[in-house]
């Protein structure tokens, strides 16, 4: 529900979602103040770079006494329901909004394509985009992926067609937001530390359709629906993907949104056919004696790092794993049967190294190390002809890294100068299946 310009918006969370908003709300001619707990050096920056626009802004702590005076609020995905900024602001009863569906009140694209699920979304938002572009139409990938919708809206015209990756995250503070093609690829046990069960993951997915209208499509698989929402009502039209035929489940569901984008399935099978992969998702980027060097950084759960160990060989794996702890002990215990069956070795960095290795004792080689480095060197002592160097965390990165295109590109560098020239370092090239 569109809130009228001069009203007083508290911002919080002071990354690219809240800093982008701030901006955008500022403009539009809304009260705007904005404010993140913490006192890092990109966020103090982006407060400097609010102030300098005259919009009111701080870090290090939260103002309750300003932040609960708005008239409501914009969320960050990163501020989860337990916080206690977020307890605050429920608490008041008022409009609280995300900025995907701030962005919707904004955008002038009659087409927006939004994709969500628990794996595989930026994947297929790459592809759709890639798909629309050869049909001759333009089109802006955002969201989940990295640039907020809210950014972009500038670059966006009517004839634009918004191809947005979204979180459940995301998704949880939509209320009006109704993309005209809405595809949910599959839904896991997920984010459970962010979620308060999987009841509310499921819900707060399902708000990619509520809103629709019986113009839109609203794509899922029927078995989803069947497991997960059996009773959910809307006005869109269905279209279940796996009652498709096609070689795979994410071909068939490209081949969904495409009909429903007026594409044809030709066009589908030659984006695929030269679809190069994407950073940090399943990359593979080197190869010496027989080994193979695969990026996963942008995989922060443990649903993202059992999809990976799925692609590989038994027991074929060298795997790198670790991070800022997110989920617990038990989460972890749930791969102990895919660890026992792919990995030979487990590496172990970050704040969750001890965790990763109670949860994992007995299954698998467990080695904990101090940094990336040392990680780096050790899996190149480890890995035999024929196997796999992973690095797929399962695990957020800041407690090492910026973010997790960082800590990706960190390793392909410190693996890459560990390769003699005559080694191949592989171009990037399509590394995983579609
Ligand atoms: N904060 C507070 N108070 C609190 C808690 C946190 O102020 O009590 C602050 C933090 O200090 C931080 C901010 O809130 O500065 C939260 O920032 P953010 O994490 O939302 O950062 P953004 O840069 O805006 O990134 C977000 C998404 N982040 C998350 O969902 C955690 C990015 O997805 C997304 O690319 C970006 O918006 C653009 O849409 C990341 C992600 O991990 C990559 N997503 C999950 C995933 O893919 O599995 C869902």
């Amino acid at each position: 529900m569109e809130m009228a310009p001069g009203a007083r918006v508290a911002v919080l969370g002071l990354r690219d979602t809240g800093f982008l908003s701030a901006l955008c709300l500022h403009e539009k001619g809304y009260q705007v103040f904005a404010s993140d707990l913490a006192d890092t050096g990109d966020v103090q920056e982006n407060v400097s770079k609010l102030a300098m626009r005259g919009i009111r802004a701080e870090c290090g702590k939260h103002s309750l006494d300003v932040i609960l005076a708005a008239d409501w609020f914009l969320i960050s995905p990163g501020i989860p329901p337990g916080s206690g900024i977020y307890q605050a602001v429920f608490a008041t009863k008022k409009p609280i909004y995300s900025e995907i569906e701030v962005a919707s009140w904004f955008s002038p694209a009659r087409t927006v394509v939004a994709i969500t699920g628990s794996c595989g979304k930026t994947t297929i938002a790459t592809l759709i985009a890639q798909i629309v572009e050869a049909s001759g139409r333009k089109a802006v990938l955002c969201g989940n992926i990295g640039n907020p919708w809210i950014g972009e809206i500038p670059k966006i015209t009517p004839e634009t067609v918004v191809v947005l990756e979204v979180s459940s995250f995301q998704l949880m503070h939509c209320s009006s937001f109704a993309p005209s093609v809405g595809l949910l690829l599959n839904i896991f046990p997920n984010h459970m530390d962010w979620h308060a069960d999987m009841k509310e993951y499921t819900e707060a997915k399902l708000n990619l359709f509520r809103a629709m209208k019986d113009t839109d499509v609203m794509i899922c698989r029927k078995s989803d629906e069947v497991d997960f929402f059996p009773n959910f009502r809307t006005a869109a039209r269905r279209v279940y993907f796996d009652e498709r035929p096609a070689s795979n489940p994410n071909e068939a569901a490209l081949l969904c949104a495409a009909e429903a984008l007026g594409c044809s399935g030709e066009l589908v099978g030659k984006t695929i056919l030269n679809f190069r992969g994407i950073e940090h998702r399943l990359e593979k980027f080197a190869e010496r004696d027989g080994v193979t060097f695969v990026n996963d950084s942008k995989a922060t759960t443990t649903a993202s790092l059992a999809w990976a160990l799925e692609k590989f060989g038994d027991g074929t794996v060298v795997l790198i794993c670790g991070g800022k702890y997110k989920t617990g002990v038990e989460d972890f215990r749930t791969l102990r049967s895919v660890i026992a069956q792919k990995v030979r070795c487990a590496v172990l960095i970050g704040a969750a190294r001890s965790i990763l290795k109670k949860a994992w004792q007995g299954v698998a080689e467990m080695v904990e190390v101090g940094s990336l480095d040392e990680a780096c060197r050790l899996s190149f002592e480890k890995a035999q002809k024929g196997d796999t160097v992973l690095l797929s965390p399962a695990c957020a990165s800041f407690d090492m890294f910026k973010n997790y295109q960082e800590r990706g590109r960190l390793f392909k560098e410190k693996i890459l100068n560990r390769l003699t020239t005559s080694d191949q370092r592989l171009k990037q090239k399509r590394s995983c299946e579609v």
